[in-house]
């Protein structure tokens, strides 16, 4: 089992209408936590990363950065029993998604989703080519999420045009696509009242058929956001996605759910607690743990919430 493309991953999940979490991570200590609770719920998982996280672990180099997230997720896999798979989260830059092709990741996103409809999907088309031929998967996405993706910042959320979606997935046939429905990145996604717009979610499910990806799905949760102002973080006028609002995009079709705010959010509280309680402490393995434990914690509830514990 375990190291696998997300294909496999999402056909399953697609067919018995759950969704996986994709988390995302930059270093060890997000990574363990994250399958470790993948394990425990027995529930398959998507680790992935973004070019900047890549770069990151590279000091530079994507190449370097992508073999060695390869690295270290691979020699985890190996020896797990639950279905994981690597994938790049928004690959712009055709180096950086070469670079994960080359070095092992299962899957890719090709995100040209801020330039025109045609040019989105001659980009994709292309890439998907590409990938395919390595035995890769490929996400795509249509519409524009408002917020901060890594390096790209829209100011307003474009929604997806359910019919565009359908000559889309014909035209390249990529394997899962992220439809715009309202959410946006990171802690700050709604004013009001979270509001997502289902129909159109529908309709892009009964007109593409394939497994689909929810962005900026973070629930950005209380009890963290508690835990972290109480020892100094400012977190005001933070809100993400409610549960039943996740649930029901899981309803009509979503079946891979992005989360990378939540664990940074738990992590910090954590790390924040720890750090404050135990003053005299200064091993980075043990002022980790809490943090940790945290991460795993917020891990374990959203498996539970998208259906996919215990369908590995
Ligand atoms: O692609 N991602 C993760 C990276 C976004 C920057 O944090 C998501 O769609 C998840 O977004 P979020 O912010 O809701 O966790
Ligand atoms: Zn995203």
């Amino acid at each position: 089992m375990a190291y696998v493309n997300t294909k496999y991953i999402l056909e399953k999940a697609s067919k018995e209408f759950y969704a996986v979490g994709a988390f995302n991570f930059n270093n060890l200590e997000f990574l363990q936590p994250i399958l470790e609770a993948a394990e425990e719920k027995k529930s398959p998982v998507i680790i992935e990363t973004s070019e900047g996280a890549i770069k990151y672990a590279g000091n530079g180099d994507f190449f370097r950065g992508a073999r060695l997230f390869v690295n270290m997720v691979r020699e985890y896999a190996d020896y797990m029993s639950v279905p994981v798979a690597l994938h790049l989260d928004h690959g712009q830059n055709f180096e950086v998604i070469m670079a994960c092709i080359k070095a092992g990741y299962s899957s890719i996103m090709i995100d040209d989703s801020h330039s025109s409809f045609e040019k989105n999907m001659a980009t994709t088309k292309e890439i998907v080519k590409i990938a395919h031929a390595a035995g890769i998967s490929v996400e795509a996405e249509l519409g524009q999420l408002a917020g901060i993706e890594d390096n790209i910042i829209a100011e307003h959320n474009v929604l997806v045009v359910p019919e565009e979606a359908k000559e889309f997935v014909e035209t390249t046939q990529v394997d899962f696509l992220a439809p715009a429905i309202g959410t946006s990145h990171g802690a700050f996604k709604f004013k009001g009242e979270a509001k997502l717009d289902y129909d159109r979610l529908k309709k892009v499910k009964e007109l593409t058929g394939i497994p689909l990806v929810l962005h900026g799905a973070s629930s950005v949760v209380e009890r963290m956001v508690d835990i972290a102002e109480k020892y100094g973080a400012d977190f005001g006028g933070s809100k993400g996605v409610p549960t039943d609002v996740l649930k029901e995009t899981v309803k009509l079709g979503i079946n891979k759910v992005n989360t990378d705010t939540d664990l940074r959010m738990a992590y910090v509280a954590g790390l924040r607690e720890f750090l404050t309680n135990t003053p005299k402490e200064f091993d980075p393995r043990k002022y980790y743990s809490t943090a940790k434990k945290y991460v795993k914690e917020l891990v374990e509830e959203r498996m539970d919430i998208l259906g996919s514990s215990n369908k590995a």
